[in-house]
């Protein structure tokens, strides 16, 4: 039997069919607009039956022996007891903020985020924290401070494509299926991109930019496009403010005195930026490539720049603004006591730049727990995530989690960060679970991820577990829901939609078509209803109205300052696409024959190592160090390695975030420079 749901094995949240056969899912395929043999294969849901099925799958709640590293399986009574009863001990002793409920990114960030912070609200905690710092939602923040929200390529359509920073081809597969559609149909490729991946080498123009410095050749495109009037008039005229400030800012930044700085030659930026503002429709890719950067904000509000600069925010093959379905707003953010502050005070921008998005910082959780500022934490709760070896400074988040009274842990499988739990609540996997995805809530159509199959084990929905502590905390009220169906239905009333009409739309349901241009009736929802060049409330708040208004940062990424020690730019990367960050790694039919655990080394910088192919290397930075296999190699730029992401879980010795450092922030976003560092190389036997 087919049914249909919604991938969620990572955050790109892909519609596909699932062939079912006596109750178990057998294979899963991927819809879209393509035809199956021009579609980009995921093998992750190629295996999603061995992951889902995997013998090493969380099938009983598990409780820590005291003192001693071992678990015993508990019954969900047992479990949720004491969970509850350390909710309760807490809340009398320090107070409900004491606890923080930490989410990973894996059980998505739609209605599931929603219901954590309804809990916690209701609770009396402010600390429902996300990793939005690090992953895209401080991007999205960039968006909105220019335009209202996160737009989206319409690749397909686009005449040109200007791909900064992602690579979706592994990463974000319905994007990738779009970009190949447009390829064929004779676009234009712009690729900004450290490495020569495989989307780089069949771009038109590669920029090979010098690792974290994505903002100074944004700055300088845009500077080209004024000097040269290629922006679009009508546009800058009547539906944006600040240009005049961002021309003075950017004519500090000429292609001739930049180029040098990044890596470049000056007439490859003055190429690509004429290209790119010259043929339309045209849209920007961006991505992860940008995040975990010290300038997050800066930099990427830079490039969001280029799509109102030449015209192209909201038209048809351009980058467009979403039609957000009406949602209610579940989080019940009004139970909260006003008087308490989060523990990520310290980014009030970022805590309040979206209604629902609250705060994003999760580094603040281990400040928290180990500086005891602004309070100590005692207990956290961390959902669908492995913050210990996917957040920055591995060593020091350990510290933190050892630290705490009380752990626990909602996953599938045991993580490193499980392992340190006082209570492990086993999850079920997306097909296991019926859910309303953020992609489907943040704009139409809505996609129903429906449960396809029974749940593993004795493993729950995140939802049950959430509203199941609710229930047991005291909250039936506020949890009156038995099924998720009903919480969904509840969620959607405003804008008409149940969930038995979804299973009747299972390619989704569209409630207004798509409309363009949107701006020339409604104008843009930022505070001056236009397309901010340059932002008073960043002024208010003591940060430059226009990117790089006092300066470009001089180290902008860890350890620059001390390069003499430090000589090497050390790229986090790649996402390899038989892996979700951490995970996977004990799914054999993914792991096996795969090579990607490796280091990537150029000749000329192999040579000077005296490293050759295969020979086993040790990175360091002041934080730590790890030990990977050298892969000689020119796709990455003399002076740089790409370290391979997300072995951590797997191999401790492979851990990229012992790397990274959680010292320097961004200001505005808390977001470290998780992507780029630099690094010293020796051969192993050298040491
Ligand atoms: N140096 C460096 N650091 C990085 C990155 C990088 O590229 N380089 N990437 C960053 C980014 S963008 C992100 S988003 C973070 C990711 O950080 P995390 O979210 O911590 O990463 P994952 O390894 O994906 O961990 C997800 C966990 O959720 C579990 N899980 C999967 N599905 C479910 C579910 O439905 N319910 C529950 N309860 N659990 C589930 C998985 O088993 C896994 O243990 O890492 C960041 N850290
Ligand atoms: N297979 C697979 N798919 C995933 C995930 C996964 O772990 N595996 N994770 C999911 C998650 S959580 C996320 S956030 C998305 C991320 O998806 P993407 O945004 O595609 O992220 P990455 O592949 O990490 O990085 C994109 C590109 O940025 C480049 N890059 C590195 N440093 C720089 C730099 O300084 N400047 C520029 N311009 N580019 C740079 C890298 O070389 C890489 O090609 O993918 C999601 N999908
Ligand atoms: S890219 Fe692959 S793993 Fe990610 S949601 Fe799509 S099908 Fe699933
Ligand atoms: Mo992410």
């Amino acid at each position: 039997m087919k049914k249909h749901t919604v991938c969620r094995l990572c955050s790109s949240c892909c519609p596909v069919e699932v062939e079912i056969i006596d109750n178990k899912l057998v294979s899963a395929t991927r819809k879209s607009f393509v035809d199956q043999e021009k579609r980009l294969r995921c093998p992750r849901l190629n295996r999603a039956a061995d992951i889902v099925y995997s013998p090493n799958r969380l099938t009983k709640p598990l409780i820590r022996e005291k003192n001693t590293s071992t678990f015993k399986e508990a019954s969900w009574d047992e479990a949720l007891d004491l969970v509850v009863a350390r909710f309760n001990r807490y809340k009398n002793e320090f107070g409900a903020e004491s606890v923080a409920w930490l989410r990973g990114m894996a059980a998505d960030w739609g209605a599931p985020w929603d219901y954590a912070n309804r809990l916690m609200n209701v609770y009396g905690s402010p600390n429902t924290i996300g990793n939005g710092s690090i992953c895209f939602v401080a991007r999205e923040m960039a968006h909105t401070y220019t335009y209202g929200s996160m737009a989206y390529p319409e690749a397909a359509k686009a005449k040109c494509i200007l791909v900064w920073g992602k690579h979706d081809r592994d990463t974000t597969m319905g994007v990738g299926d779009a970009i190949e559609h447009a390829l064929e149909n004779g676009a234009k490729l712009i690729v900004v991109d450290p490495i020569k991946t495989l989307i780089a080498e069949r771009a038109d123009i590669w920029l090979q930019i010098k690792p974290g410095h994505d903002g100074l050749l944004a700055m300088a495109m845009i500077n080209e496009i004024i000097i040269n009037d290629l922006y679009d008039t009508d546009f800058v005229e009547n539906f944006s403010t600040g240009f005049d400030e961002l021309k003075e800012v950017a004519g500090g930044f000429p292609a001739e005195r930049i180029a040098g700085r990044i890596w470049l030659e000056p007439g490859l930026i003055k190429e690509a930026a004429r290209l790119y503002a010259t043929t339309k429709p045209a849209c920007i890719v961006d991505g992860n490539g940008l995040d975990m950067q010290l300038d997050i904000f800066d930099s990427t509000r830079a490039v969001a720049f280029l799509r109102g600069l030449t015209g192209n925010i909201d038209t048809e093959g351009g980058d467009v603004l979403p039609q957000p379905v009406a949602v209610r707003d579940i989080q019940a953010q009004d139970s909260l006591p006003t008087d308490v502050e989060p523990v990520t005070a310290d980014y009030p921008l970022f805590n309040t730049f979206n209604a629902t998005w609250g705060k994003q910082v999760q580094s603040c959780v281990v400040d928290s727990i180990l500086d005891e500022k602004p309070y100590p934490l005692k207990m956290v709760v961390v959902q669908s995530g492995n913050p210990v070896v996917t957040m920055a400074d591995s060593t020091r988040t350990t510290q933190g989690f050892k630290k705490l009274d009380f752990l626990v842990v909602i996953d599938m499988f045991m993580t490193r960060t499980a392992e340190l739990a006082d209570v492990i609540l086993p999850a079920c996997s997306c097909f296991e679970k019926t859910q309303l995805n953020r992609a489907s809530i943040r704009n139409n159509p809505v996609i129903l991820q429906d449960q396809v199959i029974d749940p593993i084990g004795d493993s729950w929905p995140d939802w049950q577990i959430v509203f199941e502590l609710g229930r047991r905390l005291g909250f039936e009220k506020e949890f009156p829901w038995r099924t998720a169906e009903a919480a969904i239905d509840y969620q959607l009333e405003p804008a008409g939609i149940t969930v038995e009409m979804l299973r009747k739309s299972p390619n989704g349901l569209r409630v207004e078509d798509i409309m363009y241009e949107k701006h020339r009736k409604n104008g843009f929802a930022t505070p001056s209803t236009k397309f901010e060049f340059s932002s008073q409330t960043l002024q208010e708040n003591g940060f430059p109205q226009v990117p790089y208004g006092d300066g470009f940062i001089n180290n902008p990424i860890s350890f620059s300052d001390q390069n003499k020690f430090y000589p090497i730019y050390g790229i986090s990367g790649a996402r390899n696409n038989r892996f979700t960050n951490s995970q996977f790694r004990a799914i054999p039919s993914l792991l096996d024959n795969e090579s990607g655990c490796v280091v990537d080394i150029h000749p000329v910088d192999a040579e000077k190592m005296r490293v050759g192919n295969g020979d086993k290397v040790n990175i360091e930075t002041p934080k730590g160090s790890i030990q990977m296999e050298a892969k000689i190699s020119q796709i990455v730029h003399q002076g740089s390695i790409r370290i391979a992401w997300g072995w951590g879980d797997y191999n401790p010795d492979c851990n990229l975030n012992s790397l990274t450092d959680d010292d320097r922030r961004n200001p505005i976003t808390g977001t470290p420079s998780q992507r780029s560092f630099m690094c010293r190389v020796t051969k192993v036997q050298d040491l």
